[in-house]
């Protein structure tokens, strides 16, 4: 299947040398190289990206508005077809996606130190300053309503009405906990009708690993641009906060291994909210650790969700997985919590600085 696939990009590189890339849930990704270059070749999971087409099309736009903006932003675009195509469908595999490997770059899988979280924070920060004037109704939907947690509290109230029996039995603590925490979709709801708040071109998934970073561990742009739509601030914010803040991910099972580190919370406000200083509005700045919230939330709603619909979303690869992952988030939620007040002390004193810094120049 695969030398089909690379066939059709006009590369002449042994499938058999292809090794496996990553650690997404989503789509399967690959390395290779064809003796000169190196590349990532993805296939794009169909099941829930339904119109592969609509992520070719934005990161065309994108590309192309950067391209004519910021000449010198490093924007990795994929590499066509031997036809002219974004992507190569195989009617038996799917799509297909290619793109160049840049040299001397790495990925990271977990932030390990403060400075990488502020690097990976500041990418993101700048990505979205640099498309602060582009228009995000320019971008289609590739997941529709994916970080729409009035719907994410819709599904999970569906499944605990409906879902599998004995894990709803067996789960009842964990989906009170999560029915206690309703608060978090009624400030979400008012953000929607905030005029202070405004749709962006989010990318909507910035785990660290979606960060290139050059030898010297600087960040150099990010990547994976499959959910860039139009959304808030508080999803890229969120998921930062979310995934780089413990040091351990959403797969731990031991608890007690669940934390918030302050110093790398630190280091994605004075990053992200760094790059943004003056394109965020004081009321979106201020609602910097709600973005945590937000998104811990709901991927706790989606884990137990999945979880009790058999798993269908997120695959398992053993027994009560999902329910393992939501119980984590969980856990994660009830600490940030604990330190909210702490935390918001510091973006309060952080913006109080950085208009000052602006303010005198
Ligand atoms: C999925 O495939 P990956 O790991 O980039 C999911 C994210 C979740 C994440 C949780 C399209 O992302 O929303 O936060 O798993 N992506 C999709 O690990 O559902
Ligand atoms: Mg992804």
């Amino acid at each position: 299947m695969l030398q089909r696939v690379l066939h059709a990009f006009g590369l002449t590189a042994n499938a058999a040398d292809a090794v496996s890339f990553g650690s997404g849930l989503i789509n399967r990704t690959w390395k290779l190289s064809d003796g000169h270059d190196a590349f990532i070749l993805q296939q794009i999971n169909d099941a829930i990206f339904k119109c592969p087409e609509d992520i070719a099309h934005n990161i065309n736009v994108t590309a192309s508005y950067l391209h004519q903006k910021f000449p010198h932003y490093l924007f990795v675009q994929p590499i066509k077809t031997t036809s002219g195509n974004d992507l190569f469908f195989d009617k038996e595999h799917g799509y297909f996606r290619l793109t160049p490997f840049v040299e001397k770059s790495h990925t990271i899988d977990v932030a390990r130190k403060p400075e990488e979280a502020f690097e990976a924070a500041s990418q993101f920060g700048i990505f979205t300053k640099l498309l602060a004037a582009f228009d995000p109704s320019a971008l289609k939907e590739t997941l529709p309503h994916f970080h729409d947690l009035s719907l994410r509290y819709k599904q999970f109230e569906e499944a605990v009405a409906n879902g599998n029996a004995l894990r709803r039995q067996q789960s009842v603590d964990l989906i009170d906990a999560l029915f206690d925490s309703r608060y978090i979709v009624d400030v979400f709801e008012s953000i929607k009708t905030n005029s202070q708040f405004r749709l962006r071109a989010t990318h909507h998934d910035t785990k660290i690993s979606n960060v290139l970073f050059d030898d010297n561990n600087k960040g150099l742009c990010v990547i994976d641009l499959d959910t860039l739509m139009p959304g808030y601030f508080i999803s890229d914010a969120g998921d930062m906060l979310r995934t780089y803040l413990s040091p351990v991910s959403e797969e731990e099972a031991d608890l007690s291994k669940i934390e918030i580190r302050e110093e790398y919370f630190s280091a994605i406000m004075q990053g992200y909210l760094g790059a943004l200083t003056t394109e965020l509005s004081d009321e979106e700045k201020s609602h910097f650790v709600y973005a945590g919230k937000f998104m811990i939330y709901m991927q706790a709603l989606r884990f137990l969700t999945d979880y009790l619909n058999d798993d269908v979303y997120y695959g398992s690869t053993y027994e009560g997985h999902n329910f393992v992952r939501a119980r984590n988030q969980l856990t994660l939620l009830q600490q940030l919590s604990h330190k909210e007040n702490r935390l918001q002390e510091m973006v309060t004193l952080f913006c109080k600085k950085s208009i000052a810094t602006n303010v005198s120049g």
